[in-house]
């Protein structure tokens, strides 16, 4: 089509041409595209510019600068990072390299956690592609890039109707030189329930193959014993296995015992013995004071001989200073986000920490000025999504007394709006903490922290107190994820659960106190293959049927949303969010060098059978389509 486009042109057959012609003629790069391409993605535009997005409300789409891109001088080459010391050593060698450093190591975690946490996981592929290549140049120093896992996955096909798997194989194309690190549930992998155990290694053998190097295990009640298979996988695929341990509660807390330095310090050992390679301290709700990251981390430094990674989240504030402290007890790896993504729900700022260091010892190599770059991108970037704020615009303290995730808070909050209880945010958190302890007190993180999410849901929509639970409970359908929980299909709760609870929820159903995955059959992959063969009509890969088993049902769904709309992970976002104006030019390069321009011409009155036809021009030529008006 190339050729076609310079012998057709005028310029070309009237001889008119120089070298400069092709550079200096972009329309050789406007390709005809299939009717049925095209006409997919603006059936996607039309519906979104008539319906809105879910989660959005509608209104016109609002302007957008175009976000900020460093400019970067030739000092700024790709480096090689962690990711050859991996390639060329092994995980040991990364071990060793890391237990040489006198320095704080950094993660960054701005393309996962920070916008799980601040902007509830929306953050699309195309956005994370844009500054990928710069951030390989100018985070040259960083331990790991935290870029895949915990909510992205589920997110990802379910609200960006895009493939998390092309996410991980495209960033690893433009940044080859920096460990990628994922956030792995255990036995729940990326999911909300256990697995079974061939399930949880073909998804780690996958995804080390796809490009993950570091995975950081937790089991969501920090049952060790549902690890072992999470980390044994990734210990096989040559990938570096953190395990970690969940904190929850305050060591310094006389009245909450069962969370004490003694606790953490067995399951320390106990991860050490499984073969985890580097020991996590996972912070998930960021309740370790200072005082206590101090202890914690001094005592789990006697303990094992493991390099410590402490990950926490900025709520309360008082992050930095959390980690002074875990710095000057010798912890090795802190997670941080880039300035203008972190901070509230999200991670300390790495900024904010390289400055709180400096003149220290261990103040962390990094090319600030690049980093301040790089938050430019991102606070231009942020704004796209600012329907996906929670709204928490200051530190809170009382995540002491709810103890919410950092990741959860953005998402529980869209749940609760979604059933009609965004009005009801502040009675739906104090009866979290409320649910906590009728629960026994438990650690509350991905999925145990959503069961407790939807128990406190559902108490505040049907106005229970927990009298009223366990009085009327024998005549009350809970939640399905509670059912589970008690049942033990999520595991074991450090002192069991509370009987009378478990009774009321059970019913009739006996629970299980051994491990989920010794009950599960093991899946027949080949059997999978040809049951989404016949369902979707189109071969189908690994990825795929690792999708498909995780998430049936909204894996389905993104597909016939695909089928339906073809490719729109190449739109921009505020297009993708937004729809467009009425007289709007975009451009899509829907493959490389290859750029549609799409008109927004008019939108059709509303028909009889409530369909509105929609008129586009796609590269200068008239389009329309025909979308149902669901208002
Ligand atoms: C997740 O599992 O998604 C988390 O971020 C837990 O903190
Ligand atoms: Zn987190």
């Amino acid at each position: 089509p190339f050729l076609e486009n310079v012998v057709k042109h005028e310029n070309f057959l009237k001889g008119e041409y120089d070298t400069g012609f092709i550079d200096n003629t972009p329309e050789l790069f406007l390709f005809p595209v299939t009717k049925d391409r095209g006409t997919k993605m603006l059936s996607y535009i039309a519906n979104v510019t008539v319906n809105g997005f879910p989660g959005i409300e509608k209104k016109k789409k609002p302007i957008f600068d175009r976000a900020r891109i460093p400019n970067l001088s030739q000092s700024h080459e790709l480096m090689n990072g962690t990711k050859q010391i991996l390639d060329q050593e092994g995980p040991e060698g990364v071990v060793n390299w890391i237990k040489g450093q006198n320095k704080v190591l950094l993660t960054d975690t701005t393309f996962r956690d920070a916008h799980q946490s601040l902007l509830a996981t929306r953050v699309r592929t195309a956005d994370l592609l844009g500054i990928a290549e710069p951030t390989a140049k100018i985070m040259k120093d960083v331990f790991s890039l935290e870029m895949w896992g915990g909510a992205t996955f589920d997110v990802a096909y379910r609200f960006l109707k895009e493939d998390p798997w092309d996410r991980l194989i495209s960033l690893r194309e433009k940044v080859p030189n920096l460990l990628f690190q994922m956030l792995l549930r255990a036995s729940n992998a990326v999911g909300y329930k256990n697995y079974s155990d061939n399930v949880v290694r073909e998804f780690v053998a996958k995804s080390a193959e796809a490009g993950v190097d570091v995975f950081r295990i937790f089991d969501s009640l920090n049952w060790a014993k549902s690890m072992e298979v999470a980390i044994d996988a990734v210990r096989q695929s040559g990938k570096i296995a953190e395990a970690s341990i969940c904190y929850t509660g305050d060591i310094n807390d006389g009245s909450r015992s069962k969370f004490n330095l003694d606790y953490y310090k067995n399951l320390a050992r106990e991860l050490e013995n499984q073969g985890a390679h580097i020991l996590a301290i996972k912070d998930m709700a960021g309740l370790l004071k200072p005082e206590a990251a101090y202890m914690l981390v001094s005592e789990l430094k006697d303990t094992v001989s493991l390099p410590i990674h402490l990950h926490t989240h900025d709520t309360s504030g008082n992050g930095i200073y959390t980690y002074a402290r875990a710095i000057d007890a010798g912890v090795d790896i802190v997670d941080t986000a880039l300035g203008s993504v972190a901070g509230l729900t999200s991670q300390p700022s790495m900024n904010s920490l390289y400055y709180a260091l400096e003149n220290k010892e261990r103040q962390p190599e990094l090319d600030i000025q690049g980093i301040e770059q790089l938050g430019y991108y991102w606070e231009d970037v942020r704004k796209y999504y600012k329907e996906f704020e929670s709204g928490m615009i200051a530190p809170h303290s009382e995540i002491y007394r709810h103890e919410m995730p950092g990741g959860q808070y953005s998402n529980l909050q869209q749940q609760a709006k979604a059933v009609g209880l965004g009005e009801r945010w502040e009675e739906v958190k104090e009866m979290y903490r409320r649910v906590n302890y009728f629960f026994g007190d438990i650690v509350k993180v991905t999925p145990s922290s959503k069961v407790v999410g939807d128990m406190a849901l559902f108490m505040v929509q049907n106005d229970l107190d927990e009298e009223a639970v366990l009085q009327k409970g024998h005549a009350i359908d809970f939640p399905d994820s509670v059912i589970e929980l008690f049942e033990g299909y999520l595991g074991q709760p450090e002192g069991g659960f509370p009987e009378e609870l478990q009774k009321v929820i059970l019913k009739d159903k006996k629970p299980i106190t051994v491990r989920p995955g010794e009950l599960l059959e093991p899946v027949d992959f080949s059997k999978v293959k040809e049951e989404l063969f016949n369902e979707l009509g189109r071969p189908v890969t690994d990825f795929d049927i690792l999708g498909y088993v995780l998430y049936p049902k909204v894996f389905l769904e993104y597909s016939k949303t695909a089928d339906s709309f073809g490719n729109i992970s190449c739109l921009d976002t505020p297009t993708f969010l937004y729809g467009m104006r009425l007289g709007e030019e975009i451009e899509v390069e829907i493959e490389t060098g290859k750029t549609l321009i799409v008109k927004l011409i008019s939108i059709g009155q509303p028909q009889a059978d409530g369909t509105r036809v929609v008129y586009f021009e796609l590269n200068g030529q008239p389009r329309e389509v025909i979308i149902r008006d669901e208002s």
